[in-house]
C-alpha cells in the first residue's frame, strides 16, 4: 500500500493484506475495469462460474470451509440482483462475505436517461443490500473511500456477516488518499471485546449453576464454528465430561467421533435417544446456537429457560436474565479457566437410521443410500460432505462426520441450489474434496456449475439422488405431477463435462460407484436413483411433525 493509490489497486492491496486469496465474480461492461484490477498480475485468483447464484454460494461455501471472508464480484443491476439469494443466506447464516459491485459512472447519471440494467433508482441496488448486509456503502468520495472500505470489512469480520460495498465505473481508477494507520497496519482482523466483568460475572454464574446440576448438556452452536471457537469447545467438554449435541446448523462444529458426542438435536424430532437425554437434562449449556424452527423442529423449547445457559449474539442468558456485551469467544475462554465440576457419563451416539438390512442386489433407497455414504466416509474420512436443501438437508443429518471431515449445509436459510457451487468454493479453500447429497430439483438449480470443475482442477463427487421431482412435498400434494421435473440423463452429461458418470440403481452398484470414485482423478457424478416416495427417516419426521401441527396440509 503506498499513501496515495488509483482505488482498484487499493482494494486489490487491502484484500491480499487481510488475506484474502480467491475472488469468485462474474464482469459486466459497469464492474469491468475493477474486475481486470482483480484479475491482474499480483492480484487475486479470479474464479468465474456459469451464473451469479452459483458465484455467491461458491464464496459462501469457500467462506464457510475457510474461516476466511468470501469476496465476490459483479455487475451491477443484472448481476447484483442475482447475487441477492445467495448473500441473503449468508446473512441468515452468519457467513462473511463481501460483495463488491459496480455502477454507472457520473457522466451517465447525468445524462438523465435511464441506465441499462437499472431497476427502478440508481440507488436501489445499495438499498436492498442494506436490508441484506451488516454494512453497505457506496465508495463516491476519494478523500474517505479508504477508511470505508476498512470499516465494511471490520463489520463483516466483528459480525460474520456479509457486507457490500458499490464501486461505479468512474472511481475505479481515481487516486484515493491512504490513512498512515492503514499503511502501518498489520492487516489482522479483530473479534469484538466484551465487557470483562460483565464476562466475569456470567462465568461466575454459569459456573455455580453448571457445578450444582446432576444431569448437564452442552449444545454447540453455529457460532463457535464462526468465531473460531472449535478447539475450545472441545477441550471445555472435555473438563465438563458432559454430553454434547449440536443443532440442524452447527452440524460439523463438534468432532462426530467424539466420545461425549450425542448426536443433532432436532428438537421435538430428534433421534429416540437424544430426545430422551434432553428431556432428563437439569441444565441445559448452550454455546452459540441461534434460536430457529429448524433446529427446534418446528416446536417450541424442550428446555424450558429456567434450565438453560443461552450464549448468542453476544449476550449470555442464565435462565431469566441476560449479561449483554460478552462475546461468545470471552465467555467460552472464561469458562475454560474456573473450576467446573467434571461428570463421567457415557455417551453413546445416536441418529434416526435403522440398521442397515439391505443386500447389494436390493433396489436402492434413502436409508441404504446413507448407510453406504457411512460406510465410504469411514473409510474415506478426509471429505467435505455438503449436503443440499430437499430431503437431503435431513437426510444428510444422519450421515457421521468425524474429526477429519467437515459438514457443510444451509440447515436454516435452506436455499436450493447451494450444493454443488458452495462444495466447488468449499473446495478451492479447504483443498479437501467434497462429497455433495443432492436431489435432482436441485442438481437443476445449479449442478451444471460442476462444468466448471475441471478448469481448477476440482473434483468433488456428487450424488444426485433421483428421485424424479420436488418430492420432499410428496406426502401432502395430491396432484404429484406438479412436482415433476424432468429426466435428465446426469451420468452423460458428467462425462460430456469433463468428469465421470454413473447411474446406480441398487445399494450394491452404489457402493461400487463409490469406491471407483475414490480412485477417481476427475469430477464424478453419480445419479443414485430411489423410489418416488421413499424419503429419510428425518424428512418423514419433519411431514409428520409439520402436519400435525397444521402447517403442512395436503392439498
Ligand atoms: C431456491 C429455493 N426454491 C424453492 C425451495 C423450496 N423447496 C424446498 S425442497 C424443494 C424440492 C427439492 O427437490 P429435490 O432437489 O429433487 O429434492 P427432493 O425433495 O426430491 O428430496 C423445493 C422446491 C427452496 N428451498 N429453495
Ligand atoms: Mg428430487
Amino acid at each position: 500500500m503506498k499513501p496515495t493509490m488509483v482505488l482498484g489497486d487499493f482494494l486489490v492491496a487491502y484484500l491480499r493484506k487481510i488475506g484474502v486469496t480467491h475472488l469468485f465474480g462474474i464482469p459486466g461492461d459497469l464492474v469491468l475495469r475493477l474486475f481486470l484490477r482483480f484479475g491482474a498480475r499480483r492480484g487475486l485468483r479470479v474464479v468465474t462460474l456459469s451464473h451469479e447464484p452459483g458465484v455467491g454460494f461458491a464464496a459462501d461455501g469457500y467462506a464457510r470451509a475457510t474461516g476466511q471472508i468470501g469476496v465476490v464480484c459483479v455487475t451491477y443491476g443484472a448481476g447484483g440482483h442475482n447475487m441477492v439469494n445467495p448473500v441473503a443466506g449468508s446473512f441468515s447464516e452468519r457467513v462473511p462475505i463481501l460483495v463488491l459491485s459496480g455502477g454507472p459512472a457520473d457522466e451517465e447519471r447525468k445524462l438523465g436517461t435511464l441506465i441499462h440494467h437499472q431497476a427502478k433508482e440508481i440507488e436501489s441496488q445499495l438499498r436492498i443490500y442494506q436490508e441484506l448486509t451488516c454494512a453497505a456503502r457506496l465508495l463516491d468520495d476519494v478523500r474517505t473511500a479508504a477508511e470505508t472500505v476498512h470499516e465494511v470489512v471490520q463489520r463483516v469480520w466483528r459480525e460474520q456477516r456479509p457486507g457490500y460495498l458499490e464501486v461505479h465505473r468512474d472511481m475505479v481508477e481515481r487516486r484515493i488518499a491512504v490513512p498512515r494507520e492503514l499503511l502501518e497496519w498489520d492487516g489482522a482482523l479483530h473479534f469484538a471485546r466484551s465487557d470483562e466483568h460483565n464476562v466475569a460475572e456470567a462465568v461466575r454464574d454459569t459456573a455455580a449453576r453448571y457445578n450444582a446440576a446432576r444431569r448437564p448438556i452442552v449444545t454447540v452452536g453455529i457460532e463457535t464454528f464462526r468465531y473460531n471457537l472449535t478447539r475450545d469447545v472441545e477441550r471445555l467438554a472435555e473438563t465438563m465430561g458432559a454430553p454434547v449435541a449440536t443443532t440442524v446448523l452447527s452440524k460439523g462444529a463438534f468432532p462426530e467421533d467424539h466420545p461425549q458426542f450425542l448426536g443433532v438435536n432436532i428438537g421435538a424430532i430428534s433421534p429416540p435417544g437424544v430426545l430422551r437425554r434432553v428431556d432428563r437434562a437439569d441444565l441445559v449449556l448452550n454455546l452459540g446456537a441461534m434460536q430457529t424452527d429448524m433446529d427446534l423442529g418446528s416446536r417450541p423449547p424442550q428446555v424450558t429457560r429456567d434450565r438453560s445457559i443461552w450464549a448468542v449474539g453476544g449476550r449470555v442468558h442464565v435462565s431469566f436474565h441476560t449479561y449483554t456485551d460478552v462475546h461468545i469467544r470471552d465467555f467460552v475462554r472464561g469458562l475454560r479457566k474456573v473450576r467446573l465440576r467434571r461428570h463421567r457419563e457415557r455417551v453413546r451416539y445416536h441418529d434416526n437410521l435403522p440398521r442397515a438390512a439391505h443386500e447389494p442386489a436390493d433396489p436402492l433407497r434413502v436409508v441404504a443410500l446413507l448407510h453406504e455414504v457411512n460406510r465410504f466416509l469411514h473409510d474415506h474420512p478426509r471429505h467435505i460432505v455438503v449436503t443440499e436443501s430437499g430431503d437431503m438437508l435431513f437426510a444428510g443429518l444422519d450421515v457421521r462426520v468425524g474429526r477429519a471431515a467437515g459438514y457443510l449445509a444451509q440447515g436454516f436459510y435452506a436455499s436450493m441450489g447451494f450444493g454443488v457451487p458452495g462444495a466447488l468454493g468449499a473446495q478451492l479453500g479447504d483443498g479437501r474434496r467434497a462429497l455433495v447429497l443432492c436431489g435432482d430439483g436441485a442438481f437443476q438449480m445449479t449442478g451444471p456449475e460442476i462444468a466448471q470443475a475441471p478448469r481448477y482442477g476440482l473434483r468433488p463427487i456428487v450424488v444426485v439422488i433421483n428421485n424424479g421431482g420436488w418430492q420432499i412435498f410428496r406426502p401432502v400434494v395430491r396432484r404429484t405431477e406438479l412436482l415433476d421435473v424432468p429426466a435428465w440423463p446426469y451420468a452423460q452429461l458428467a462425462r460430456a463435462w469433463g468428469g465421470q458418470g454413473f447411474r446406480v440403481e441398487t445399494a450394491g452398484a452404489l457402493r461400487a460407484a463409490l469406491d471407483e470414485a475414490a480412485r477417481s482423478t476427475s469430477f464424478v457424478l453419480i445419479e443414485a436413483c430411489v423410489p418416488q416416495d421413499d424419503l429419510s427417516p428425518v424428512s418423514r419426521k419433519y411431514i409428520q411433525a409439520s402436519a400435525r401441527h397444521g402447517r403442512w396440509v395436503r392439498a
